[in-house]
């Protein structure tokens, strides 16, 4: 049993060079900048570097050479001007190509124009979450949060997320270029930025291709296929 599957998140550390988090860095910006906002979604919409970047080597060597598609990625950045805590929860939502009646599917809601649906938990159970770190990311800027152990406990009812969260969580603090990998079904949090930093992290989503329903396809799957980085 992996450090993964077994806490349901591991810290990678230095993945990325200082040069690479420079550029990373620079392209967060642009984008952010581009959208009018420090939380910016389908990022490979917006970038060629970022969509390189959920291709590349260095991230994909990290889940173990199994077979997995990048499909949602997001840009989280908390600045003195745009800095909100986060609440309890997990990720249990997924983006797709398109709507289809497919059984253990929904609800079905539309973000940003993209398809969201929560899928059955064994598709849940199979996807990991990766989340580079682009600046000093410390328990007073905004680090995320977890409980360790929680994405065992399949999807919880909100009536109980507070109950849970009262146990004892970790704080996944991070330097540049480290890399946290997650289950989406670990209960996370984060609270608000009081240093007056950036905190840029670049969160992408991957799952096993066949895991999907037949009919359905990934909203961001297949985007970009020459990798620059590592
Ligand atoms: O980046 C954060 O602080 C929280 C992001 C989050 O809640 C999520 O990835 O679901």
């Amino acid at each position: 049993m992996t450090v993964l599957s077994q806490t349901g998140f591991q810290i990678e550390r230095g993945v990325f060079s200082a040069d690479e988090i420079g550029e990373l860095r620079s392209e967060a910006d642009r984008v952010a900048k581009e959208a009018g906002s420090v939380c910016v979604r389908h990022l490979n919409a917006r970038s060629g570097l970022f969509t390189r970047l959920s291709c590349s080597d260095a991230l994909l060597n990290l889940m173990g050479g199994s077979v997995v598609v990048p499909f949602r990625s997001i840009l989280f950045d908390k600045t003195p001007d745009q800095n909100w805590p986060v609440a309890w929860h997990q990720d249990l939502t997924i983006s797709v190509g398109g709507k289809m009646m497919a059984a253990g599917y929904g609800p079905w809601s539309v973000k940003d124009g993209v398809v969201h649906v929560q899928p059955p938990l064994a598709l849940l159970e199979q996807m990991t979450t990766v989340r580079v770190h682009l600046d000093e990311t410390s328990a007073g800027n905004g680090a995320l949060k977890v409980i360790p152990g929680s994405h065992q406990l399949g999807k919880i009812p909100a009536e109980s997320i507070r109950a849970h969260a009262e146990g004892s969580h970790v704080v996944c603090e991070c330097a540049p270029g480290d890399v946290l990998l997650m289950s989406p079904l670990l209960l996370h949090a984060s609270s608000r930025s009081v240093t007056p930093f950036h905190r840029r992290v670049v969160h992408i989503e991957y799952a096993p291709p066949q895991a999907l329903e037949k009919g359905l396809s990934w909203h961001e799957a297949g985007a970009g296929t020459s990798l620059t980085i590592h």
